[in-house]
């Protein structure tokens, strides 16, 4: 079984890295769309267009069995859109507010994701109908991107700059936190909505003096990849060859044995 990995940049390998291990017998494309990065901030039609024309361009050379959009920001506006588009079943990435609903203890929930998939009505939809009667807070941010795009390529990332993003959240006692005279909890639970942060984790704990759970959206992933594979078998797919385009954007096959490093590396050797 061949899957096809999307992604705007290279937040799509943690998704990647959970497939892999539960799908350890799939060939996996990963195709990123560095021309358009970050997609955060592109408009919904623009990035609907983008992202239907890039997939079918390159399944007319690599059919492939299933689509996983690996990034919130894209999945959160174009799923219902590229679901009717193409006829493989496509597996979208959105943030993991219901999973973290269960794991709060003090009912306060951070979401951490790009501006883009803030300020989605999906995300709203989502927050509504599985965090009622929780708090969720929420902070938008491109710069936890950059920093997860530049620790993958080795560059240092400094942990400052991981504390100014989440300043917010680091204070139990900061003024502004303060609502009609009264303390505002801070996040026991912090969900990672965008698929380049679970990268990052390990600097975004180390901000919290205070213990902090993550919550992302990898492991459930691979397993909706591995039931849809598994029903695959049985309905095989004819994939889709539709519109030609020639557009610039990179693109690499991987064989199933390679780890995320080595994948990192052959990122920075692409350029
Ligand atoms: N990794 C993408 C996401 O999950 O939203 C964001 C990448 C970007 O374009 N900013």
């Amino acid at each position: 079984k061949r899957i096809l990995i999307f992604d705007s940049g290279v937040g799509g390998l943690s998704v990647y890295e959970q497939i892999v291990k539960l799908n350890p017998c799939i060939s996996c494309h990963y195709l990123f769309d560095n021309a358009y990065f970050p997609y955060g901030e592109l408009p919904r039609t623009k990035l609907v267009e983008r992202l239907t024309q890039l997939l079918a361009d390159f399944m007319s050379q690599h059919p492939v069995d299933l689509v996983v959009i690996a990034c919130n920001s894209a999945s959160t506006v174009a799923l219902e859109a590229l679901r009717l588009h193409f006829s493989i079943p496509i597996v979208g990435v959105v943030p993991a507010i219901k999973p973290a609903t269960r794991i709060t203890t003090n009912n306060v929930i951070g979401l951490l994701a790009t501006p883009a998939t803030i300020e989605r009505i999906y995300t709203r939809q989502l927050i509504n109908e599985f965090a009622a009667g929780k708090t969720v807070l929420r902070i938008g941010s491109t710069e936890l991107v950059k920093l997860a795009e530049d620790k993958l390529i080795g560059k240092p990332v400094a942990l400052k700059d991981f504390k100014a993003v989440l300043a917010p959240w680091l204070s139990e006692l900061a003024s502004d936190q303060k609502i009609e005279g009264k303390e505002q909890l801070q996040p026991d639970t912090l969900v990672l909505g965008c698929t380049h942060f679970p990268l990052i984790k390990a600097e975004i704990a180390a901000c919290f003096t205070r213990p902090i759970k993550l919550v992302d959206s990898g492991e459930a992933i691979a397993l909706r990849v591995k039931q849809l594979l598994e029903v695959e078998q049985h309905n095989p797919s004819e994939g889709v060859a539709e519109i030609k385009i020639n557009q610039a954007f990179y693109t690499q096959h991987f064989s199933d044995q390679q780890h995320l490093s080595a994948l990192c590396h052959s990122f920075s050797d692409y350029g």
